[in-house]
């Protein structure tokens, strides 16, 4: 039995893809190297030193770890400012529904998100405080596909990790659920994977799984 929904924050609650396209490309520029959407595309769900190496890829030097350390605090101190813009508007459709409707449930509900910046995001999206818990990039050293972060998130909930579902638009986001021992459920992109237990192509069909 499902005893809490654990959701994804960066393309589940609201769709952030955009502004670290944005932020990630300024980086890539500024050290003329050679980014598109399709490289942003593999950053989805992961940390953001991953992400780093991977824009690296495609670099003709190679780059110290302070040279890199200083390259992702430009990238992050320019994403921040592009989240200011960011309004309870921006919650991705019947995504506040189907939280109130889960809580209305008894349902405990919380956020696995590799993000650092996942409370700044959940404050300008205005519901902070519907979480019965909050999982995040500062709380692990392992982003996803490893397990951690909805591990954390059922330990800080009180739940057993096999009672939690997990829903996910990343494909590492479904195989770090499955890694947990949890129920991954998938919308958009991680539609793609073959590990997830549910596809939905609506966020409100979650209510008749869970
Ligand atoms: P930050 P999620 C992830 O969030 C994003 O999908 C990913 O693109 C980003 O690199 C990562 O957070 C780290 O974000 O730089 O803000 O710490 O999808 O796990 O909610
Ligand atoms: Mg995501």
């Amino acid at each position: 039995m499902i005893k809490a929904v654990i959701f994804d924050l960066d393309g589940v609650i609201v769709s952030t893809d955009q502004l670290h396209y944005e932020a990630w490309k300024h980086v890539a520029d500024q050290e003329d190297i050679y980014f598109d959407e399709k490289i942003n595309h593999r950053l989805r769900g992961v940390s953001r030193m991953d992400s780093l190496n991977i824009m690296l890829e495609k670099a003709d030097k190679t780059y110290s770890e302070s040279e890199k350390e200083k390259l992702a605090k430009t990238k992050n101190d320019y994403y921040v400012d592009l989240l200011k813009q960011l309004s309870p508007n921006d919650m991705l459709p019947h995504v506040y529904d189907v939280l109130l409707n889960l809580k209305e449930q008894g349902i405990k509900i919380a956020i696995g998100s590799s993000s650092r910046n996942a409370k700044t995001i959940l404050k300008y999206l205005g519901i902070s405080c519907l979480f019965d818990a909050i999982a995040d990039g500062t709380d692990i050293e392992n982003s996803k596909p490893a397990p951690d972060v909805f591990l954390r998130a059922a330990e800080k909930l009180g739940v057993s990790y096999s009672s939690c579902a997990v829903i996910e638009d990343a494909t590492v986001g479904i195989e770090a659920a499955k890694k947990a021992g949890m129920l991954a459920i998938a919308v958009f992109d991680a539609k793609k994977s073959e590990q997830a237990d549910h596809k939905l192509d609506d966020i409100r069909d979650l209510l008749s799984i869970v």
